[in-house]
């Protein structure tokens, strides 16, 4: 099985409302059948309740295609529905409360832009951060200004952990953020509105590919557990 952190090289998180008028499990499947190893459950504008079924369905895809699912924010509905991860930032559950209450092998990810956070954040018990916005991104409003390649550079060097490049980031760019260190990148926008859901995955694959290739295999203590199924 490959080592979460390799699946970490392309996350495709969910909006629903980005996807419409397409059915967001329709579009996570169009990712999924291009090869994408990993998803992430971002539905920032439900509650729990209603997010359940979409996660269930999310689940069962990314389960029979063998990919990674985390869910953002919600422990909770992260453990209902046997995720293999949560994605978690300041305004979640503390990660050393999540890792107390998580089973063996799950993953955690913390979103952090500044080297002190990220390195807390893995001290605490966090697998991998989500680094960003690199780029600029309209995605998510309060995220601020874009950090760009080389901060992230900096915070890739610092950690030991997959750093995982987010914020505007597209088929194009993708390569600058896997050159700058980091381990993947993940994106909302690029495959939600995509017309060719597939085909713009199966770009972003190609995109991160080649670069990380050509760099010196990664081996991360907290990444390499193998997820649960
Ligand atoms: N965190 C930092 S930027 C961002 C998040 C969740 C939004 C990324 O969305 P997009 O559409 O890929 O720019
Ligand atoms: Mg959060």
């Amino acid at each position: 099985m490959r080592s979460s952190a390799t699946r970490l090289r392309l996350i495709v998180a969910t909006d629903r409302r980005l996807a419409a008028p397409r059915d967001v499990v329709q579009v996570v499947g169009d990712a999924l059948r291009a090869g994408c190893p990993a998803v992430q459950l971002r539905e920032k504008e439900f509650p729990p309740r209603d997010i359940l079924p979409l996660a269930h369905a999310v689940r069962r895809a990314t389960h029979d295609a063998g990919a990674l699912l985390v869910v953002n924010d919600r422990l909770d509905v992260a453990l209902a529905v046997g995720a293999d991860g949560v994605h978690l930032g300041p305004d979640d559950l503390p990660v050393a409360h999540a890792r107390e209450l998580a089973p063996p092998g799950f993953l955690i990810g913390y979103s952090a832009s500044t080297v002190a956070r990220a390195q807390s954040a893995i001290a605490s018990g966090a697998d991998y951060i989500g680094c960003g916005p690199v780029f600029p991104t309209t995605t998510k409003p309060d995220a601020g200004s874009a950090i760009g390649v080389a901060r992230l550079a900096r915070i890739a060097k610092a950690v030991d952990a997959p750093v995982v490049a987010i914020g505007g980031i597209t088929p194009d760019n993708a390569p600058a953020a896997i050159h700058a260190g980091a381990a993947g990148v993940a994106v909302i926008s690029a495959v939600m509105t995509a017309a060719d859901h597939r085909a713009t995955t199966s770009r972003l694959l190609a995109a991160t590919e080649a670069p990380i290739q050509r760099r010196p295999q990664m081996a991360y203590p907290h990444t390499t557990r193998a997820p649960r199924g």
